[in-house]
């Protein structure tokens, strides 16, 4: 099998410096030292180091189109793509590469680690192996894969700052699940040509504007600026704000007639948004905001980003949601 692993960064190849972790440009060439020094491993892996090497943190829309653009370039001549990310942006950028490969017939599989691999106590290549054994077994899409469960790539949710298992996948069943062996879990996604979208992605024409006890309209004027075109609403619950705020209100219904596309997602983070359900919950519903159901805000934040990188209208864009 060929398989394409990308380093763009992130704890996994990060060494220490004086300012903290940093990513370590030879990181690839170690990697390589391991997975060659396998017999068992009969794979043709190329691994390329990102120029530019960033903690996750820094990532934008940009990067994402970067590691699409590789990929993209490479399609034709690997079996397979592993992309090593840092955690903190690992899942927006796995849901980036679902929407962007949508229906891939080539398994595109995103993971990192919580401990550099330098470091004796590391989960770097359990991860590293899990990804490549997912490969072997021929799973088809994107997808993240982190601490033994291989997460639907625009399902995944960074959960915790310290366990091994930092992502989970909160209304979605994960596709496997990797002790000894693979317990898969089922795939129901029909099986379509896969679509192949990069678009360009204006960094700031999507937001998130948080809800919470007192917040005012100060607080979202900023964030619902003309560059806006789409943003994240992070509601209460089953998708509740506060509803006796009329200039609160207004100044969303203001937002989506001029075209902001303001998707509703709870910061539960699980369970789904039943929008009307409440009174509070309608007068978003009134303001024009739609429901993003049960996805992530991570995975609606890059929807909002891809849809309208590909010049979608408000209204095609909305019913995406539904
Ligand atoms: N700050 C790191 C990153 O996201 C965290 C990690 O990879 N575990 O790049």
């Amino acid at each position: 099998m060929k398989i394409y692993i990308a380093y763009t960064g992130g704890t996994i190849g990060m060494v220490p410096s004086d300012q903290g972790l940093v990513p370590d440009a030879a990181f690839a060439d170690h990697l390589a030292q391991h997975l060659n020094a396998s017999d068992e491993l009969a794979h043709d892996f190329v691994i390329a180091s990102y120029p530019t090497l960033i903690d996750s943190s820094n990532a934008t829309p940009k990067d994402w189109q970067t590691i699409a653009r590789d990929i993209e370039s490479k399609w034709h001549d690997f079996d397979a793509f592993i992309v090593l990310h840092g955690t903190d942006t690992m899942a927006y950028t796995s849901a980036a590469l679902s929407f962007m490969f949508a229906h891939s017939n080539k398994p595109i599989i995103v993971t990192g680690s919580q401990v550099p691999m330098y470091k004796v106590r590391t989960d770097a290549m359990i991860n590293v192996m899990g990804a490549i054994s997912a490969c072997e077994e021929g799973v088809q899409g994107v997808f993240l894969f982190f601490a033994g469960r291989l997460i639907e790539g625009d399902r995944a949710h960074k959960a915790h700052t310290s366990d091994w298992q930092a992502f989970s996948s909160p209304n979605c069943p994960e596709r496997g699940v990797l002790g000894i062996d693979w317990r898969w879990g089922s795939n129901e996604s029909a099986q379509k040509p896969v679509v192949i979208q990069i678009p360009e992605m204006e960094e700031g024409a999507v937001t998130i504007l948080p809800v919470f006890p007192g917040v005012q309209v100060a607080h979202w004027q900023g964030l619902l600026n003309d560059q806006v075109k789409g943003a994240v609403l992070l509601s209460y619950g089953a998708g509740n704000a506060p509803d006796k705020d009329p200039a609160l209100l207004a100044l969303l219904s203001t937002a989506t007639e001029r075209g902001v596309v303001i998707v509703n997602v709870s910061q539960c983070g699980a369970g789904s948004v039943a929008a009307g359900a409440y009174a509070a919950g309608s007068a978003l519903v009134k303001a024009g905001v739609v429901s993003g159901q049960d996805i992530t805000y991570e995975a609606a934040f890059v929807k909002l980003s891809f849809l309208i990188g590909l010049g979608l209208s408000s209204e095609e864009i909305k019913h995406s949601f539904v």
